[in-house]
């Protein structure tokens, strides 16, 4: 009723004029004769944010009213993408608010390319958080979304010669009118120091842990709105200096002393790490995530006890999921808190907890997966290790019982002790909660034979799959507003929020004119990407050339390179003046390599030289294109996709854990050249393998060729046009006639070719001789398209999120409408 009585705010054109109007005049000061573009787009998100957040106000009341059981889904990483399009989306106000622009003489596309987006994460881990926050508005879940609030997300990618170099993001620059900062939400956190032990008064055991240094955690908000109705928040925390604590102690001479701490103190939430998949040992990333595990569980123990609830039924109305390890430390840092401060008992403690976690695993690469140093963590956080070796002391002995041998328990322990003494933070996630998933079929499987099979032995009923799936509304509705209009009249817009819809799309498949106007989209929607690709590089494509899209963090496993192989197979062909069945092709790359990763940084420099070769070769560039689009993002992203008439998804099979650029690109009616890799096989398996182009090693394949001892040189010797490629990389003729330049790759997939490029480049080649016959026929072509949209249902993240709630969470969502 609160809510009934706060002023109803509009959504027709009139209202929405009148308060973007209301807006720049009174919070920006401007009339819209003087207005930046950066206040029009200001204006308008502050004229949507009110609207998000009657949304979010009116959710949390519902679901307060029904004492409802809620995820609190942790993870250090997101990828929210632009707010503005998305919210007028779910808001249902796009066409009105264009309408209202268009009356003040102004242009709604403009303004939306003004915002700057969060770059709040590396890639897929943290474009996933951000499309389960969209699902989980949507569907009426109970959640709040945990993180950290960097002030620098990961690095703008600039190609300089044909180099990556990176530059800070500074996203907060123009301000964020999206969050709304909590000053009253805020907790303190504690570092380093040593912990006391003693036997008090009443014979209870008690620790106390003094700190050496103190800081705080202050929460800041941005409404997610699902579509049409309900909205939950994403809260994250930024690291300030507690004052009074720094300010009062020191007397005047030490003011600067002060002032240092403060500073040091704001540092810990400052930067992202940009490495994915690549572990460092850094002790500021540690601080980063106990620093967000903490204030986000005493939130949550705050809000379970401002609810009336009791602490030991945390279980029952909190389950708190973990994004992958990074949020680990929280099983050791509820136990803190229940044990030390809140007086329970480790076994009552230990009870609530295991029944609270559940952990996701994105990644089997032993070099992604986290261990942290003893003596790094100990220094850290003196109490949490003192607890994960009563936990893992418990769990061993709870083996012995089991009558397992030694050799099982050193690698079960959480404790490594072959090499510098580590604690395997997958191992204190695993024995910490109640469920472990993978993030498609074939990762979980792997999961369970592989990194925790032991695990899966012991509690095999612990293990499920939830396999990932992405926000169709934002990679569809938003971004390509064309096809989406198509669909929409065909079959109505129940699409938006059951995707399964697509399915009616199957019996226009045949339709020559339906064909023909989805591919009249397709072009259309190539005409943009090919414009801004030309600003953006200066290289120019005919929209009419076959799109071959390459989009993703550059990493080995992922095979850019193999990439690049077949195109200079067909650069060598072309000069050979073999051109039959070599129809004109734009091959398209995004992606940032870790700034410390040579040999990524090497593949992006190859892709920018094999561009400058094949775009100013006279007798080949009608026919082949070579573009390195720069700084791939989730905005660029929203581009490129709609674009796509090829996705290219060619990691070595069991390496990559499911991806979701896959979906999103057969989303938009992209057809699949792919390997049996994470969720390809699934997305084959639903759009049917006669609109899949598989090629490559399966995952068994792999390991026996790598068990009976690979040699590439093999394939080196045995495969001429392979030879003549490899060559081709350390003739000089790519680098102006420095032959060393990329000798390190060469050399690398000449000895140990880690991914086997070798061994799956024919099967490659020829699957992409088949794909060119197959767009030489458009109709053939498009009606695979429209197959892969109609089938592709199962991957949006609606469908992921009601997995988490049957199999994970037991929670039934509650969708609020007006
Ligand atoms: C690891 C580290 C190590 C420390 C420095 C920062 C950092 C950041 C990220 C990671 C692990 C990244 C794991 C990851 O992103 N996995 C991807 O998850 C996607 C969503 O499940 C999945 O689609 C991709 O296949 C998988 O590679």
């Amino acid at each position: 009723s609160q809510i009934e009585n706060t002023e109803k705010i509009g959504f027709s054109k009139e209202e929405i004029k009148a308060s973007f109007l209301k807006k720049l005049f009174y919070n920006l000061g401007r009339v819209p004769q003087v207005a930046t573009e950066n206040d029009l787009y200001k204006a308008l998100a502050l004229t949507v944010r009110d609207r998000a957040f009657r949304q979010f106000v009116r959710s949390t009341a519902e679901f307060a009213q029904k004492d409802a059981r809620a995820v609190a889904y942790l993870s250090a990483e997101y990828l929210p993408g632009p707010h503005l399009g998305k919210n007028l989306l779910n808001l249902e106000i796009t066409d009105e608010t264009r309408e209202a622009l268009k009356e003040l003489d102004l242009d709604l596309d403009e303004i939306l390319r003004e915002e700057v987006e969060p770059g709040l994460g590396n890639g897929g881990l943290g474009r996933l958080a951000s499309c389960y926050m969209d699902s989980m508005a949507t569907l009426g879940v109970p959640a709040i979304g945990y993180g950290i609030r960097y002030e620098f997300g990961i690095f703008n990618q600039n190609i300089k010669n044909g180099w990556q170099s990176e530059e800070t993001d500074l996203w907060l620059h123009y301000g964020n009118p999206w969050e709304v900062v909590r000053p009253e939400i805020a907790y303190e956190i504690k570092f380093g120091g040593r912990t006391e032990h003693w036997v008090d008064e009443n014979d209870k055991y008690q620790v106390e842990w003094i700190p050496d240094s103190e800081l705080k955690g202050t929460a800041y908000d941005t409404p997610i709105l699902g579509y049409q109705s309900n909205g939950i928040i994403m809260r994250l925390w930024k690291a300030e200096a507690i004052e009074s604590f720094d300010f009062s102690v020191y007397n005047v001479g030490d003011y600067y002393k002060a002032v240092e701490k403060k500073m040091r103190s704001e540092n810990l939430t400052k930067v992202l790490y940009p490495n994915d998949e690549n572990l460092s040992g850094k002790e500021l990333r540690l601080k980063q995530q106990y620093f967000f595990v903490s204030c986000s569980l005493q939130d949550i123990i705050r809000l379970q006890l401002m609810q009336g609830r009791k602490l030991e039924d945390l279980h029952k109305k909190f389950t708190i999921q973990l994004n992958d390890t990074h949020p680990s430390i929280a099983v050791a840092e509820l136990m803190r808190l229940l044990v030390d401060e809140h007086q329970m008992e480790w076994v009552d403690a230990w009870n609530i907890t295991k029944n609270t976690f559940a952990y996701t695993n994105h990644t089997l690469l032993p070099e992604a997966l986290e261990r942290w140093s003893v003596g790094l963590l100990g220094r850290l956080l003196p109490r949490h290790l003192e607890i994960i070796y009563e936990i893992n002391n418990r769990f061993l002995n709870e083996l012995k019982e089991r009558n397992y041998n030694g050799e099982q328990m050193a690698r079960m322990s959480l404790i490594d002790e072959s090499g510098e003494t580590s604690v395997r933070m997958a191992h204190l996630a695993t024995v910490g909660s109640y469920k472990v998933n993978g993030v498609s079929a074939l990762h979980s499987g792997l999961l369970k034979k592989q990194v925790l099979n032991d695990f899966a032995d012991l509690w095999p009923e612990k293990f499920t799959n939830v396999t990932n799936g992405v926000d169709h509304r934002r990679f569809l509705g938003v971004s390509n507003p064309r096809l989406s209009e198509l669909i929409s009249k065909k079959i109505g817009k129940h699409w938006l929020t059951d995707l399964m819809q697509l399915h009616q799309l199957e019996k226009f498949s045949d339709d020559k004119t339906f064909q023909k106007k989805w591919m009249e989209i397709k072009l259309q929607n190539k005409k943009e990407l090919a414009a801004h690709m030309e600003e953006r590089t200066g290289i120019s494509v005919d929209p009419k050339m076959l799109f071959d899209v390459h989009v993703k963090r550059i990493h080995e496993y992922k095979r850019q390179h193999l990439k690049v192989l077949h195109i200079l197979s067909l650069y060598k062909r072309l000069k050979n003046g073999d051109d039959k069945n070599i129809v004109p092709t734009a091959f398209i790359f995004g992606g940032k390599a870790a700034p410390g990763y040579f040999m990524a940084k090497l593949i992006i420099k190859l892709i920018n030289s094999v561009g400058d070769l094949v775009n100013n070769d006279e007798q080949v560039k009608d026919r082949l294109k070579v573009v390195f689009l720069p700084n791939f993002n989730v905005k660029q992203a929203q581009v490129v996709y709609p674009a796509a008439d090829l996705s290219e998804q060619i990691s070595l099979a069991g390496k990559e854990a499911s991806g979701t650029g896959n979906m999103k690109f057969a989303l938009n009616g992209a057809l699949t050249v792919g390997t049996l890799d994470g969720a390809n096989v699934e997305i084959r398996e639903e759009v049917g393998d006669e609109n899949f182009f598989l090629f490559g090693q399966s995952t068994e394949e792999v390991q026996k060729t790598r068990a009976e001892g690979y040699r590439p040189y093999k394939y080196y010797e045995q495969n001429e046009e392979l030879r003549e490629v490899l060559d081709l990389l350390i003739s000089g003729e790519l680098s102006d006639g420095d032959k060393e330049l990329f000798r390190p790759l060469y050399n690398n997939l000449l000895q140990q070719d880690p991914y086997q490029l070798l061994k799956d480049y024919q099967s490659y080649i020829d699957k992409q001789e088949e794909i060119h016959k197959v767009w030489s026929k458009p109709g053939e072509w498009a009606k695979k398209s429209i197959l892969n949209v109609a089938n592709i249902g199962k991957f949006s993240s609606d469908r992921s999120i009601k997995d988490y709630c049957t199999t994970i969470w037991k929670i039934d969502p509650v969708r609020v409408e007006d």
